[in-house]
């Protein structure tokens, strides 16, 4: 089974960008919480990295024949982009939706999120343990039904 996580804008300043806020780990950190999280829990995973909108698109058109499902965390198109919004429903493919603040305890404009309506599922302010919890959650959507013994 193999996850697309995918970080939007800014998400490459993590580390130094508004630490208070978004906490001291970089992005390479968080990816390397992400691809150990799926080793642990039997899922492949491969994450990448965009300021730009497009080329989040064009990657949630290519996981259609790649992926089994997307963890996103679109940054600031979250609360901006129907494009990304639409990318994501013309794949069809399941969606956690993932911030590393909580995004209810700042400003308004970023309580409203275009990706949710795609999303199975949303997480925020948990840093990057939302990434795990993110993916913990396709384990178990993505594991095959145990069979009951005869
Ligand atoms: C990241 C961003 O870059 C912001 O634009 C969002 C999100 C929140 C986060 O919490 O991970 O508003």
């Amino acid at each position: 089974m193999r996850v697309l996580v995918l970080n939007g804008p800014n998400l490459n300043m993590l580390g130094t960008r508004e630490v208070d806020i978004y906490g001291s780990e970089t992005l390479r950190d968080v990816e390397d919480i992400c691809v150990e999280a799926g080793a642990r829990l039997n899922l492949e995973v491969i994450c990448r990295q965009s300021n730009h909108e497009g080329q989040l698109i064009t990657w949630i058109h290519e996981a259609l024949d790649h992926f089994d499902g997307i963890v996103i965390n679109p940054g600031a198109y979250t609360h901006t982009s129907i494009a990304i919004l639409d990318a994501l429903l013309s794949v069809g493919l399941p969606v956690v939706e993932v911030h590393l603040s909580n995004v209810f305890r700042r400003e308004e404009f970023r309580h409203k999120s275009y990706v949710s309506q795609a999303a199975w599922g949303i997480i925020g302010g948990f840093g990057s343990q939302g990434y795990e919890m993110a993916l913990s959650a396709f384990a178990r959507r993505l594991a095959p039904p145990t069979t009951l013994e005869a």
